[in-house]
């Protein structure tokens, strides 16, 4: 990530992932206690669902298994504001969407009250970080305008790469978004990826609520 590209305020948080013993703890001292729906979109076998093998389960598969549909996981993030000393309890619905543009009336309901996304594309074919576009704009369409990081993955296999860093930070800045490199063989950065979306969700529910009335 590049440091430049950051939103001021994004910093303000320190964030962690609970396990499932700590998910059924006590909620912290004013704790607010979101759940948030988010979405993993991009083309055909860049890696979605082996983001979130890795993620939460921390497997990772050569085989390639195509999602059929959209399946859900939860993971549940705990984050503090530090400049208000606010905590925050963030129960991630991690929605995993087929690649394959078929049925798109279908995806676009797998899109519905979507509050982040993860946008994925593969280094080693340049077409897919190509079609992010495609994939924001549809979503973008049934969500609005939310929190989204694009995540250009599989950069363990560096020989391949038919693009790097710059391509993906164009297409990100388009859209104002952030982007982070990742792979879900290695396990680098992944993390890192999904605590920038939580961190940004957080960012946009302090920012829509100082600019609501009342
Ligand atoms: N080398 C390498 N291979 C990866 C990486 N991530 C995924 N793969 C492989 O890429 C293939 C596709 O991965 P999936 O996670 O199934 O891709 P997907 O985006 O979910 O695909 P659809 O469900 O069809 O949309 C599988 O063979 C994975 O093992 C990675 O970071 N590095
Ligand atoms: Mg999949």
């Amino acid at each position: 990530m590049a440091e430049k590209d950051r939103q001021p305020g994004i910093d303000d948080f320190i964030e962690w992932f609970l396990d499932e013993k700590e998910e059924l703890s006590k909620p912290r001292p004013k704790e607010i206690v979101l759940m948030k729906k988010i979405c993993m979109l991009g083309d055909p076998a860049v890696g979605k669902t082996s983001l979130i093998a890795r993620f939460v389960y921390s497997i990772f598969d050569d085989k390639y298994l195509e999602t059929i549909g959209a399946k859900v996981t939860k993971r549940v993030m705990a984050l503090t504001h530090v400049p208000t000393n606010q905590n925050f309890r963030l129960k991630l619905m991690i929605w995993d969407i087929a690649g394959r543009r078929t049925l798109e009336h279908v995806r676009s309901s797998y899109h519905r009250e979507a509050e982040g996304g993860l946008l994925v594309c593969d280094v080693t074919r340049k077409t897919t970080l190509e079609n992010m576009d495609n994939w924001l704009h549809s979503f973008y369409s049934v969500t609005g305008t939310v929190p989204v990081v694009f995540i250009a993955n599989k950069v363990d296999l560096k020989n391949d790469a038919e693009f790097g860093e710059p391509e993906l930070a164009a297409a990100a800045k388009k859209f104002g978004a952030t982007y982070i490199l990742t792979s879900a063989k290695t396990g680098e950065n992944v993390e890192g990826a999904f605590r920038e979306l939580g961190r940004r969700i957080i960012q946009h529910y302090l920012n829509t609520r100082e600019r609501a009335p009342g």
